[in-house]
């Protein structure tokens, strides 16, 4: 019976495929400043988040996404003292941020008041960032935000939906300059929401390439996230540093003594290895 199925119908962004979950119960709908917020409980991936129609994460598998997100360029930094996440509202990646036993302080620059309190409320063990003594709370968008902040971050980390909405601007090349300027050099590290290889190669080798114009380095990284459309998500990360080996986590006892579900280091060094087609579409040659 249809009504008691989720479809992630999007016709621009992911034509002719939809995956679909099955409803136990309708949570909370609502339409907030910027978007359509539904949060339902689902038959076998515990509470669901979905804005705008798509799913931002389940309670089942949100660990492999937040862990690759926060812990790529975490364990890529020397010594990641001060953070910003852009987006994120539900604080899974803040909660994973915090954990780096080098992370001072984690500011959150999420745009919907609502996203943070409807995640306090039915996604309590992802909001149990919000609570950490390291964690500052900014409500507002994470483009004019970076306006204001220059050379201030050792690590930025763009958690942030689909590019049509909210989210637009940070998927542009303005956004890539910005994060470049308001991170500390020399050794600052972006990682950034990078889509589906199998559904967006060709807007990611579109990023990719201006990125290359304005970071030293760049690579592309993607992991295993059932629920995401086509099953898996990539990472986009930018260095300060010519040549830096991001593939590596520098620091392997911190890599294997944090508490994940899914990062490990050898993880960490797979998830740059790329299927040849999108390989041969995003390496720089
Ligand atoms: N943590 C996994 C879920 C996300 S959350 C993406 C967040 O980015 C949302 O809470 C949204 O409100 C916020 N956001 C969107 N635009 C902006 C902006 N301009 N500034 C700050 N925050 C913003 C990611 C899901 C990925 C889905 C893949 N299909």
């Amino acid at each position: 019976e249809d009504k008691k199925w989720f479809r992630e119908v999007n016709p621009s962004f992911w034509p002719g495929q939809a995956f679909s979950l099955e409803i136990d119960e309708v949570l909370h709908q609502q339409r907030s400043k910027y978007q359509d917020v539904l949060v339902f409980k689902s038959k076998t991936y515990g509470n669901v988040l979905v804005l705008d129609n798509c799913i931002q994460c389940t309670e089942r598998d949100e660990c492999a996404y937040q862990e690759m997100l926060g812990f790529l360029p975490l364990l890529a930094h020397p010594n990641p003292k001060k953070v910003l996440i852009i987006g994120g509202g539900d604080g899974g990646v803040l909660r994973e941020v915090v954990k780096h036993p080098q992370v001072e302080q984690a500011v959150l620059c999420e745009i919907d008041q609502d996203v943070i309190d409807v995640s306090k409320k039915y996604l309590p063990n992802m909001a149990q960032g919000f609570s950490s003594p390291k964690a500052v709370i900014n409500v507002g968008d994470g483009f004019e935000y970076l306006k204001n902040h220059s050379q201030e971050f050792d690590v930025i980390i763009t958690d942030s939906s689909d590019p049509e909405g909210p989210a637009e601007s940070l998927f542009q090349e303005s956004f890539y300059s910005l994060l470049k300027s308001a991170l500390k050099p020399p050794h600052g590290i972006i990682c950034c929401q990078g889509e589906s290889i199998w559904l967006h190669l060709s807007l990611i080798k579109k990023i990719m390439t201006f990125a290359r114009d304005i970071f030293p380095t760049v690579a592309y990284a993607f992991a295993s996230t059932p629920t995401y459309p086509s099953g898996t998500i990539g990472f986009l990360i930018c260095s300060l540093e010519k040549d830096k080996k991001l593939n590596e986590p520098v620091d392997e006892k911190i890599a294997d003594q944090l508490d994940t579900r899914f990062y490990t280091a050898d993880i960490h060094r797979a998830a740059f290895a790329l299927p040849a087609f999108a390989r041969k579409e995003l390496s720089n040659t």
